[in-house]
């Protein structure tokens, strides 16, 4: 039997600290691509914001002071050791970084990268979480609404090829796969491979409410698993964790395959590879029956999903004999 087989390689990394540069990063992030070429990966998946501290949890008054954090230009010096590996071992990679354009707008965003250098495909991050302003009740801050702009590239997917295989390519940024309609809009593009990278801290810093620790990582592997599942994909879902300077962000990155399953996982909280082999036939399955979208959505009663944002309270029913 045929098999179109890739090997994904996802390269979590530990900390990055605040007074740390972009060059041991990068370092670190070479060392990773030498790993996963040995293991004989294909492509491999760096996290969210992976060139720096996760930086949105640090207040600047004005934004020019924050500057420092963002790429104007990939390749630059500090990041052309990226895809000079990436030549040299054949490698794909995704990468996530802050991006400030010409222009001076900011966008959370990842890139997907052929082993030749050139960029394949980028996305910037839709769903921003967290709050633009200081905010007083909460332990630590997540300024991503100060920081970055609503991504405007929407969720594209592209064929490309990656080790030998053409795959149906598409990529979340970590708050994105909490909601589901980022991974159907994705799936209606019969995407293969879903590469995303997080940064989320291990406790719930909003002190309105109280969340346990453990329900943290099963949040997140709950909305990978049923995203790869509800749209027939693999999906590469790869943390930044560790205590970055006395804050602690949860590892346990994972491959997902089109049936939910995790495939690997890591176990540490610190630089690690992980690896599985992907056979992209493998998505047919669920998109020839129970998610054949062409025969069995109907989104003639799905307006709401589009029309509305927040909710909004149902009807009341009551017994007869209450009505008035
Ligand atoms: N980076 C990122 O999107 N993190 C969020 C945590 C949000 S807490 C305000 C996440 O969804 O994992």
């Amino acid at each position: 039997m045929s098999q179109r087989l890739i090997t994904v390689a996802g390269a979590q990394l530990g900390p990055i600290q605040k007074a740390e540069g972009r060059d041991i990063a990068v370092g670190r992030m070479v060392r990773l691509m030498e790993r996963a070429h040995r293991h004989g990966a294909q492509v491999v998946v760096f996290p969210e914001l992976a060139l720096t501290t996760f930086f949105p949890r640090w207040y600047e008054e004005d934004i020019a002071n924050a500057d420092h954090w963002y790429e104007t230009a990939l390749p630059s010096n500090e990041t052309a050791p990226l895809f000079e590996a990436a030549r040299k071992y054949s490698i794909a990679f995704h990468l996530g970084y802050a991006e400030k354009t010409p222009d001076g707008r900011r966008f959370n965003t990842a890139v997907f990268v052929h082993p030749s250098g050139e960029i394949v495909l980028k996305y910037r991050k839709i769903h921003l979480p967290g709050h633009k302003d200081y905010d007083p009740v909460r332990q630590v801050q997540h300024l991503e609404k100060r920081y970055f702009e609503v991504g405007d590239l929407g969720f594209p997917v592209v064929r490309a090829p990656v080790g030998g295989q053409d795959v149906n390519i598409g990529m979340l940024i970590c708050n994105d796969r909490r909601w589901p309609e980022t991974w159907r809009v994705l799936g209606l593009q019969q995407v293969e491979l879903v590469m995303l990278g997080y940064n989320t801290p291990s406790i719930n810093q909003d002190r309105r409410g109280f969340e346990a620790h453990h329900l943290r990582v099963l949040h997140s592997h709950l909305s990978i698993q049923s995203g790869c599942y509800q749209n027939a994909c693999f999906g590469v879902g790869v943390a930044k964790g560790g205590v970055e300077d006395g804050h602690e962000l949860f590892g346990h990155s994972i491959i997902c395959n089109p049936q939910g399953e995790i495939m690997a996982q890591a176990t540490s909280w610190d630089d690690e590879l992980i690896v599985a082999d992907c056979d992209l036939d493998m998505c047919n399955l669920g998109r020839t029956t129970i998610f054949n979208f062409a025969a069995h959505r109907r989104p003639e009663a799905y307006g709401r999903i589009v029309e509305q944002v927040g909710s909004s309270e149902p009807p009341v029913w009551q017994p007869r004999g209450a009505r008035r």
